[in-house]
């Protein structure tokens, strides 16, 4: 256990020390996971980690209730650490899966955290690409903040700028924050259909972020119509209640999105092979009917008699 910093401490904060202390060395915490699919798609990217708290009377308890007291007495440092680990462990035993880490300003501003990542990563020689961490504007305020996030970038693991839109920040610093993705923070997305000045905000966003480089993700999606404004505004990823709940289970790419998925690639390679047909001449099979490719292509895929 790192040394913590003291700081004045309330008895609220006492009590809430001891128990993350011990949540912390008998193994109370758990990782819940909130899927974040591909818009246009359906098809799950990755998860955001989600941290719960089980007390002794199996309750779950959720961050906002612990994570004041372990921000005011550094103890946040060390639920960082457990949860990093947590999840490179669980990136080691599936392959295919990529995670995504909340991480505390404290956290990124300490000497040595990009180095336990790095170090943490290469024993389990799970992929940094694989996972990812969301840091919140204020949190890069601090120089150091910002030496860590390039230290990981330079990894390969992706950065997120989490709740993006309400912090101090404008648009001319969105420019020089370093990052991979802008997550949409969920108070322009959850009323989106209805609300056009929300619409508007979010339209903005995604614009600056896609012209500097970068994805998207809108929080807080919860239901269908601001999923299809969303669509329509070309946000990259989404995530919320209508799409995924936080769950114990990892989010998964449901059936009807994987044959979404298969079709669409298929329609994008009959219209390919018929482009160069018409265009260029090129016959991808001799004697073959372009328009009958993407036929031949779901009947490999689906066994038709
Ligand atoms: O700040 P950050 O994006 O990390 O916060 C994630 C929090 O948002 C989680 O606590 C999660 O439970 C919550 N959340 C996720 N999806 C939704 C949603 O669709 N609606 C609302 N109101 N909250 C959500
Ligand atoms: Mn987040």
């Amino acid at each position: 256990m790192p040394k913590i910093e003291s700081s004045p401490s309330t008895p609220t904060d006492d009590a809430w020390g001891e128990r993350i202390c011990l949540a912390l060395g008998e193994g109370h915490f758990e990782l819940w996971f909130q899927p974040i699919h591909r818009a246009a798609t359906g098809e799950v990217v990755h998860n955001e980690v989600l941290l719960r708290l089980r007390d002794q009377t199996g309750e779950l308890i959720v961050p906002s209730a612990f994570l004041p007291t372990a921000e005011r007495t550094g103890l946040v440092r060390a639920i960082d650490r457990h949860v990093v680990k947590a999840a490179i462990d669980r990136l080691g035993t599936e392959p295919a899966l990529r995670l995504s880490v909340n991480l505390s300003g404290q956290t990124i501003a300490e000497t040595g955290f990009a180095a336990f990542v790095q170090q943490a990563l290469s024993q389990t020689a799970v992929e940094a690409h694989r996972l990812g961490f969301e840091v919140n504007e204020a949190a890069l305020d601090r120089p150091e903040a910002v030496r860590f996030v390039a230290e990981v970038r330079s990894l390969g693991c992706p950065v997120a700028l989490d709740d993006f839109g309400v912090g101090a920040s404008a648009f001319a610093r969105l420019r020089e924050l370093p990052a991979d993705i802008v997550k949409i923070d969920g108070r322009f997305v959850r009323n989106l259909e209805s609300d056009p000045v929300n619409r508007a905000v979010v339209k903005a966003i995604n614009d600056v972020a896609h012209a500097l480089g970068k994805r998207t993700i809108a929080e807080s999606v919860e239901n269908a119509a601001a999923l299809q404004v969303l669509r329509r505004i070309g946000v990259d990823w989404v995530q919320g209640y209508h799409l995924g709940k936080p769950s114990g289970q990892i989010g998964r790419t449901q059936m009807a999105s994987t044959v979404a998925l298969v079709l669409s690639r298929l329609a994008a390679v009959g219209i390919g092979a018929y482009l160069l047909k018409s265009t260029l001449g090129i016959d991808l099979i001799e004697g073959f009917h372009t328009w009958e490719l993407p036929i031949q292509l779901i009947k490999a895929v689906v066994p038709i008699p």
